[in-house]
């Protein structure tokens, strides 16, 4: 039978859906969920995502390696922000890193209950729907939005993958539907799609334009990150 696919577009309503039993794609396009994705991919051993500045702190306090967002800038006193390219450019292989950022990791803190955690973004889209498309269990796309609101690029993300699973899970969830709809509509200029968003406009100021350009990329990397107890580590 066909597994069920809902879209939650922010994850102050996941309330309104179960997801004991389900796996939970968590997805910040902009930018903690590329970060995840990049990250594992080049070479951190795990993440270890949290939700408040202090328990990144103890954290950072055994040695972890701590990236600290609020607002889209770093917080003074950790060694990193949140930018992808930040493990482009330079060596944390083997190491762990800890995560706080405004609405990503706090999506996946509240998503511990779903039987399996996943992370989404455009740069793995490609792999992590190789992995659903073999998985039997129903599936919510969570977007962490903005504070409670909804993103659009997070929405877009949505669609994609959704419109990539159309053939293996049914839907009949309007958030989905509108979240397809609409990439499919900007899907051949998804940077100039992006650059729509309420998002794209606060973190320009932060001069990060490269950021938007590696965010919208398709499938640089062949990894799911996973989480396992509070660690997300890749599992391909
Ligand atoms: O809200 C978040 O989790 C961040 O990804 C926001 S930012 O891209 O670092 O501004």
């Amino acid at each position: 039978m066909r597994r069920s696919l809902e879209v939650c577009l922010t994850h102050e309503l996941l309330p309104l859906y179960s997801i004991e039993g389900k796996t939970v794609v968590v997805v910040d396009i902009l930018r903690a969920t590329s970060v995840m994705v990049t990250a594992l991919a080049e070479g951190v051993e795990s993440i270890t995502p949290v939700a408040s500045t202090d328990e990144c702190k103890i954290l950072q306090e055994q040695g972890y390696l701590a990236a600290a967002e609020r607002s889209g800038d770093l917080v003074p006193g950790f060694d990193l922000g949140n930018s992808p390219l930040n493990f482009v450019n330079n060596d944390y292989s083997g190491r762990k890193l800890a995560m706080t950022t405004t609405n990503g990791t706090l999506a996946i803190t509240r998503s511990i209950k779903a039987s399996e955690v996943l992370i989404g973004a455009f740069l793995n889209i490609s792999a992590l729907t190789n992995y659903l498309k073999n998985s039997q269990r129903d599936l919510l796309i969570l977007c962490a939005g903005w504070k409670g609101k909804v993103s659009y690029e997070d929405t877009l993300f949505a669609g994609a993958l959704a419109s990539n699973l159309l053939e293996d899970y049914h839907t009949d969830c309007d958030s989905a539907q509108i979240a397809m709809d609409q990439y499919n509509q900007v899907s051949s200029n998804l940077l100039a799609a992006i650059q729509k968003s309420a998002h794209y406009s606060r973190l320009i100021k932060l001069d990060i334009k490269e950021d938007f350009k590696f965010c919208t990329t398709r499938d640089l990397y062949d990894i799911v990150p996973k989480l396992f107890g509070k660690e997300l580590k890749s599992v391909s």
